[in-house]
């Protein structure tokens, strides 16, 4: 009587990725006034005042600065309504999408 050979099932683990995530950019102009830019930042990132006065001031003084990294879809509706507040005073303000590194 040959020997029963069990063989062990091993399973792979299928692999999870994990969604890339997007940068949303605040680009720096010379015609939106500071207050409406950290005004903003605080409506549609929810960042406290001190948070969106550093960020505003980042892009002020280095030209870009990044707000916060979301999802794809979250980050660029976020730019979106986020420039479309600027837009709707008359100002240039913006905002872009990257993907993260
Ligand atoms: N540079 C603008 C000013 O001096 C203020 C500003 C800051 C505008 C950051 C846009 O992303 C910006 N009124």
């Amino acid at each position: 009587m040959p020997e029963t050979v069990i063989k062990p099932r091993t399973k792979t683990q299928p692999k999870t990725e994990r969604p890339k995530l997007y940068k949303v950019i605040l680009v720096n102009d010379d015609f939106t006034p500071r207050e409406f830019v950290v005004t903003v930042l605080k409506g549609e990132f929810k960042l406290s005042e001190d948070q969106a006065h550093r960020v505003m001031i980042t892009a002020h003084t280095r030209g870009v600065c990044v707000v916060a990294v979301f999802a794809k879809d979250v980050a660029e509706t976020k730019a979106t309504r986020a420039t479309d507040a600027g837009k709707a005073k008359g100002y240039p303000l913006l905002f872009t999408v990257e993907p993260e590194e």
